[in-house]
């Protein structure tokens, strides 16, 4: 069984699923609109009788090639909404930003969880997260979105995104973070292969060593779509396949797209644990 841990102040004994909602005007009709907020929220309240603990607010896409996100637009796309969703709902939410002025906000505004593919690197961010004393995702990244899988490199995946997560949660101490609110995450396709992906699935396990809990974020993603040769809404075993292996090797947190049957494969294989 998943043996009990904690994020932050919030303690659980089994598999936690994040339920990833973009904001982006490719997800929801566009961005801002009234029928936009009521699809995100509907969305929302799907995702949790489905079972999700926390739900992921992005509005900033963050795919390899995507284009940048104002600031403006970032917080427009999510501060409201995660009001609307704490007021409305019981659930944990997480705000998917690597800005400082989104962290705060969307904090102030009643996120519980900052997610960050850029490990609390950006100026000021370690600061801001200190401050706000919430738990924080450290996900691994080589390069940045938009070129990071022209040509990634490493002589060796497993040990370097380890190494690189180890200082951030240095990093993090040194700002004034405690342990017990940070989480780690190799990134899964953020600068690396297919190979490097598929490398780090073989040897999630080695991340244990980092104390810490583990998030793994593979639902959807080009690693199974490369491998399989299909299309992203063709991934549905894949990422079910992906989550279970994760789980195995001790993965506490999964971020996903595809609630109910992450749920539904997270329980027998809590069960199956159990019975050993
Ligand atoms: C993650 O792994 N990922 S956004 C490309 C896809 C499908 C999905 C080509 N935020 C992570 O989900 N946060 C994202 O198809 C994340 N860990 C954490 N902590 C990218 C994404 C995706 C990209």
């Amino acid at each position: 069984m998943t043996q009990a841990f904690n994020i932050g102040p919030h303690q659980f004994s089994r598999p936690v699923i994040m339920g990833i909602l973009n904001i982006t005007p490719d997800s929801f009709s566009d961005g801002g609109s009234y029928f936009a907020r009521q699809q995100a929220l509907a969305r929302v309240e799907q995702m949790l009788e489905e079972g999700a603990d926390v739900i992921d607010v992005g509005g900033e896409s963050t795919r390899p090639g995507a284009a940048e996100v104002s600031l403006e637009d970032e917080l427009d796309r999510t501060v409201n909404l995660i009001s609307e969703i704490k007021q409305r709902f019981e659930c944990l939410v997480s705000i998917d930003t690597n800005k400082p002025e989104v962290m705060l906000q969307a904090v102030m505004a009643g996120a519980d969880i900052i997610n960050d593919v850029c490990a609390l690197s950006k100026p000021g961010a370690l600061e801001v997260a200190a401050s706000l004393n919430v738990p924080v995702c450290l996900m691994h990244m080589q390069g940045l979105p938009r070129t990071m899988q022209a040509n990634p490199e490493y002589q060796d995946v497993i040990s370097e995104v380890i190494t690189y997560l180890k200082q951030r949660v240095e990093s993090c101490v040194a700002a004034g973070i405690c342990q017990s609110n940070i989480i780690v995450d190799p990134g899964f396709g953020f600068g690396k292969t297919l190979d490097h992906n598929f490398q780090l699935l073989a040897q999630l396990n080695e991340f244990k060593q980092l104390g810490l809990p583990i998030l793994a974020g593979m639902s959807r993603k080009s690693m199974f779509g490369k491998l399989l040769s299909t299309s992203t809404d063709n991934l549905l075993a894949a990422s079910i396949t992906g989550a279970v292996l994760a789980a195995q090797q001790g993965a506490h947190i999964f971020r996903v797209h595809d609630v109910k049957e992450t749920v539904d494969a997270l329980t027998i294989f809590s069960k199956v644990q159990m019975s050993k």
